[in-house]
């Protein structure tokens, strides 16, 4: 017992050192383990993913001394999208980040950001996004056994096919789609007229290439970086959707690590985050013209015609506002009206 206010001076004298450490900004968790951290993703090494990825493992290992490492698994080698979700909730897989889009299975109010031209600009998404609400809905995944850490961009979503040359709505007629595996794609793509085909991600490239749709929908960032100009002629510039990463923990992983562990992981998402939105921008902006040269056939749609596409998409927000609960939906178009004037 009388050693008890020694040991309380120690302790106390460890955590000023420790905050010291914190203070001058070296972040190092002290009582970090070795740990070996599986992250998966859908798209290649050399994709804007792939490149947030690498960030995010060098700032883990950096924080961490050099005891947390990263294991990063692309071009879905650990299975689809969905297939992860189901590894971490089993704790068989640490982590991974994937589309937004295919958690609704696990946690339905995902679908909020499938809503269509929810967002005008990644200013927006952004505000929304890293906000109260966009936080909300990520902690609802908890109680299903996955912590979400940051959203990242995926970005806006434009379509491309390899049978016409899509200018108004009518164009899409029959339209073999691929789309995510989520409902509200599914929809939303039949009520425009398309053949709205769900495939993960992962047999996206070779349906194509085997015709076995006949177009797809993803930001130009991923049309570029999967080489789906190589199977497909036509892209129209739709931007009607804008679509988010997110990157998950599993939460039965998560519950074991020491809070400054979580903080390496925390704050290593953080930076990915900021860096990925950066690159993914960065490279979106020129990426039509990269499309072009490597001979895709572009179309703008016109402006007439995307408020066609809008107001037939109505039926479908409806639907959605149902799903996820008035009161979410009405928090959510709230945050975006807030985000579009500050602007
Ligand atoms: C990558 C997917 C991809 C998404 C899709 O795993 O499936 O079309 O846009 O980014 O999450």
């Amino acid at each position: 017992m009388k050693f008890k206010p020694l040991a309380h001076v120690a302790g106390l004298a460890a955590s000023l050192a420790l905050a010291a450490t914190l203070g001058a900004g070296a972040a190092h968790a002290q009582d970090a383990k070795n740990r070996i951290i599986r992250f998966g993703y859908g798209l290649n090494e050399m994709s804007n993913q792939g490149r947030a990825t690498k960030l995010f493992a060098e700032e883990v290992e950096k924080n961490s001394g050099g005891k947390m490492k990263l294991r990063a698994i692309g071009a879905a080698a650990l299975g689809s999208d969905v297939q992860m979700q189901q590894a971490l909730i089993g704790g068989a897989q640490e982590m991974m980040v994937g589309s937004t889009a295919t958690l609704v299975g696990i946690t339905k109010e995902m679908a909020i950001w499938d809503t269509p031209f929810l967002f005008n600009n990644g200013k927006e998404a952004d505000a929304v996004l890293d906000g109260p609400v966009g936080q909300k809905i990520m902690d609802k995944l908890q109680e299903k056994g996955l912590v979400g850490l940051v959203y990242w961009e995926n970005g806006f979503r434009n379509l491309t096919n390899n049978k016409r040359a899509v200018t108004k709505l009518e164009d899409l007629d029959g339209i073999k789609l691929r789309v995510m595996q989520n409902n509200v794609f599914i929809d939303s793509f039949k009520t425009l007229g398309a053949n709205a085909v769900p495939l993960p991600f992962s047999e996206l490239f070779t349906a194509l290439e085997t015709k076995t749709v006949d177009g797809q929908e993803n930001p130009f960032n991923t049309i570029l970086s999967s080489k789906f100009y190589e199977v497909q002629k036509y892209l129209t510039v739709t931007n009607h959707v804008y679509s988010p990463w997110i990157v998950l923990v599993s939460k039965k992983y998560w519950d074991g690590l020491s809070k400054s562990e979580q903080k390496v992981l925390m704050d290593a998402a953080r930076k990915s985050r900021d860096f990925e939105r950066q690159d993914t921008r960065a490279e979106a902006d020129k990426a039509l013209a990269d499309l072009k040269a490597k001979g895709m056939e572009i179309n703008q749609l016109p402006p007439a015609e995307a408020n066609r596409m809008r107001e037939k998409l109505s039926t479908v927000n409806a639907g959605i506002a149902a799903n996820v609960g008035q009161p979410l939906w009405d928090e959510v178009q709230a945050a975006v009206k807030k985000a579009r004037a500050a602007q």
